[in-house]
C-alpha cells in the first residue's frame, strides 16, 4: 500500500468545524495577520504561561486551517556536500570534516523519477535542495529543465539552491517552481555565532527577489543550536515583519551532526533544546504568522509522539515525509502512519488523481 494510501485510510470522519476552508467565525481581530509585530511583543508571546500560549496558537490555527490536515512534503538532495558556505550547523559544508561525501548535480530523469515516486507515496510538494552557497547561471537550463518536469507530474514544486539574483529568480518562476526555500535559520543577533560566509541582508535580498518574480517563500530556521529565547524570538520577529510573511515557515530542530562546529557543542554538552521550548517556539511562529504553514521540520527522527502531537496542537500543520531530509534521516513511513492514524490527522489536499490516472 503507498504511503498516501496508508495515510488517507487513517483520516477521521470529516471535520465538522472546518468543512471547507477557514473557520471564517473564528476569523477575530485577534487572529489576523500582522506586520507590525515588535520584539518586545514577541518575547511576551514566548512569556505566556504554557497552556495559555498552546491554547491561543491552537485558535489562531483553527481560525485558518482544518487541523486535522497536515502537509506533507518530500526532499531530495539533488547536489550534496561541498558547499563553500560555513554554515555551523551543516553536514554539506566544505569547511567541516563530517566524512559526508560531495557528489554532482543529478540528472533530470533521476530527479523525476524521485519526485514520482514520492508523488505516489502521498507528497503533495517535491522539494529540491543544493548544497550551495549560490546558483551558478552554468546550472540554470538543466535545474529549469528538472524543475518543469517534477511540475508536470502535478505536485507543487519547491528548491533550496542558495543565494539567487532577480533574474534567477524570474527564471526558476518561469520554468514552474512555486516555492523558494531561504532561512534565516536564527535571529539577527546570533547569525555571526552560525555562519560568516553570508550576511543576515544577503538572505534578506533573496526572499525579496523570490517573492519580486511571483514565487511563494518557504523561510524559517533552527532552534537549538545554543540561541537564547531572545534569537528565537529575533527570528520569529524578522519573519513577522516581513512585507509578506512566508507561505511556509519550517521550523528545525538542530540534527547535529558530528564534525561539524554547532552538532559537536550540543553532542559534547548533551544539551538538546528543551521539548517544552520548542512546542513554544511552534506555538509563536503559529500565533506571528497566522496563515503560514508552520513545518515541523528537521528534527523529528529523535521526538517522541507526544511531542510531535503537542507540537500539531500548537500549530505545526506541515513536515516531511518520506524516511531521509536531505542527509539526515526521517522517521519512516510506517511510524508516520501510525502517529496520524492515531492522532486522527490525514494528508492536506492530494496530488490531483488526474495526473496520477493519466500515467
Ligand atoms: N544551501 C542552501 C541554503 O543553505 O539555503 C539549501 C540547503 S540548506 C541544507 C537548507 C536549510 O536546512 C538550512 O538553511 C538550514 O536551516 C537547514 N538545515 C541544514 N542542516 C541542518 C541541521 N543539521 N539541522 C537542522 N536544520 C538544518
Ligand atoms: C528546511 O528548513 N529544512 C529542510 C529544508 N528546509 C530544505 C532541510 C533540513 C535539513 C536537515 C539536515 C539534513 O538532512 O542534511
Ligand atoms: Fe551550504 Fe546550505 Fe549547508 Fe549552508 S546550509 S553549508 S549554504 S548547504
Amino acid at each position: 500500500m503507498t504511503v498516501n494510501a496508508r495515510l488517507a485510510k487513517t483520516s477521521p470522519r470529516p471535520c465538522k468545524h472546518h468543512g471547507a476552508g477557514p473557520n471564517v467565525r473564528a476569523m477575530s481581530k485577534i487572529n489576523a495577520p500582522r506586520h507590525d509585530w515588535t520584539l518586545t511583543e514577541v518575547e511576551a508571546l514566548f512569556d505566556l504561561p504554557f497552556m495559555d500560549l498552546v491554547h491561543r496558537a491552537a485558535n489562531v490555527h483553527r481560525a485558518w486551517f482544518d487541523p486535522s490536515e497536515i502537509q506533507l512534503s518530500q526532499l531530495l538532495s539533488v547536489k550534496t556536500g561541498g558547499c563553500a558556505e560555513n554554515c555551523g550547523y551543516c553536514s554539506q559544508s566544505a569547511h567541516f570534516k563530517t566524512g559526508l561525501k560531495a557528489e554532482k548535480l543529478m540528472d533530470a530523469d533521476d530527479v523525476v523519477a524521485k519526485a514520482r515516486a514520492a508523488r505516489d507515496g502521498g507528497a503533495q510538494r517535491f522539494c529540491m535542495g543544493a548544497a550551495w552557497r549560490e546558483l551558478k547561471d552554468r546550472d540554470l537550463p538543466k535545474l529549469a529543465n528538472m524543475i518543469a518536469e517534477v511540475k508536470a507530474l502535478g505536485m507543487e514544486t519547491c528548491a533550496t539552491l542558495g543565494m539567487l539574483t532577480a533574474d534567477q529568480a524570474k527564471a526558476l518562476k518561469a520554468a514552474g517552481l512555486d516555492y523558494y526555500n531561504h532561512n534565516l535559520d536564527t535571529g539577527p543577533d546570533y547569525y555571526k555565532d552560525v555562519v560568516t560566509t553570508r550576511t543576515y541582508q544577503e538572505r534578506l535580498d533573496t526572499l525579496s527577489h523570490v517573492r519580486d518574480a511571483g514565487m511563494s517563500t518557504c523561510c524559517g530556521g533552527i532552534v537549538g543550536m545554543g540561541e537564547t529565547r531572545r534569537d528565537r524570538a529575533g527570528l520569529l520577529h524578522q519573519l513577522a515583519t516581513l512585507p509578506a510573511h512566508p507561505d511556509s515557515l519550517p521550523i528545525n530542530g538542530l540534527v547535529p551532526v558530528s564534525g561539524t562546529p554547532l552538532g559537536d557543542k550540543v553532542l559534547a554538552e548533551g544539551k538538546a533544546i528543551d521539548s517544552i521550548e520548542f512546542i513554544r517556539t511552534i506555538a509563536v511562529a503559529r500565533i506571528v504568522c497566522p496563515k503560514s504553514m508552520v513545518r515541523l521540520s528537521a528534527g523529528r527522527e529523535g521526538m517522541s509522539r507526544e511531542l510531535q502531537a503537542l507540537c500539531f496542537m500548537a500549530g505545526a500543520n506541515s513536515i516531511f515525509v518520506g524516511g531521509k531530509l536531505l542527509t539526515t534521516p526521517l522517521p519512516d513511513m510506517d511510524e508516520d502512519s501510525r502517529l496520524f492514524q492515531d492522532l486522527d490527522l490525514k494528508p492536506m489536499g492530494s496530488v490531483r488523481a488526474e495526473f496520477v490516472a493519466a500515467e
